[in-house]
């Protein structure tokens, strides 16, 4: 069985990283037998999860999960759309997994208040007496990152109306369907499920997580996202 290294839940979601529960569904899509299991920086080859165990063979990034799960397995996340209409979910997908993300995982990571009841747990089996700093260093690393990146620099308002630009963009696009790109499931509905749950998760104090809960429409589609492949997933 395939195993699918993971982070595993905190926070009241089903995985710590988005990246983590984009893949959770592509798997659950897929509807081929996995596990989850705790993912080891140690044996991840690009330092990241999630990464994924098929009989020894090692794919890293959610990407490359998915497009072995079609090569290999036999999966179709196309869900019956046209090239023009994957090509809508592919640029969704980028700017959500490569621009929202980090959007997101600064109030995470970058807030006081956040960072303390949040990351900070991430470091629950460090020495005790070693744990703020190990915390500390990684936090600094995650600062730098989002410098070098360049979303860092900018203000906190400036950030939230970025954030608010892509999550009108994902409600736009979405109209009244019942899955992003129509009425059926797609490979996007995975990282717009997972980005629009992690960012709106209740555990951070975040006006992103605000925005998204004043949208009805937002909600109502990750609340079907939830209910199709997380049923009685509790908090
Ligand atoms: N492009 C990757 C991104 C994965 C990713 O950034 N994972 C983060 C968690 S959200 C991670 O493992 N970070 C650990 C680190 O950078 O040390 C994917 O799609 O899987």
């Amino acid at each position: 069985m395939m195993k699918l290294n993971v982070f595993g839940p905190y926070f009241g979601l089903p995985d710590a990283s988005p990246f983590c529960i984009k893949a959770l569904i592509l798997l659950k899509m897929s509807g081929l037998d996995f596990e989850p299991v705790k993912m080891s920086f140690r044996k991840a080859p690009k330092g990241k999860a999630p990464y994924l165990d098929d009989g020894g063979t090692i794919i890293a990034d959610s990407h490359f999960i998915m497009r072995h799960l079609e090569r290999a397995h036999g999966a179709d996340f196309s869900g019956g759309y046209s090239a023009e209409d994957l090509a809508k979910g592919w640029a969704v997908a980028r700017m959500l997994e490569e621009h929202f993300y980090f959007l997101s995982m600064n109030v995470r990571w970058l807030e006081d208040d956040n960072f303390w009841k949040g990351p900070y747990q991430f470091f629950a089996d460090a020495p005790s007496i070693l744990r703020p700093l190990i915390a500390r260093m990684i936090r600094g690393k995650v600062r730098k990152a989002q410098h070098l990146q360049g979303l860092g620099r900018h203000s906190a308002g400036e950030r939230l109306e970025l954030a608010i630009g892509d999550l009108d963009a994902v409600e736009t696009m979405l109209g009244r369907n019942s899955h992003f790109l129509g009425d059926s499931v797609s490979g996007v509905d995975a990282t717009v499920a997972a980005f629009l749950w992690t960012a709106e998760c209740r555990h951070f104090r975040s006006p992103i997580g605000d925005h998204i809960r004043n949208r009805p429409p937002l909600m109502a589609y990750l609340q079907r996202m939830r209910d199709r492949y997380f049923p009685g997933f509790q908090e």
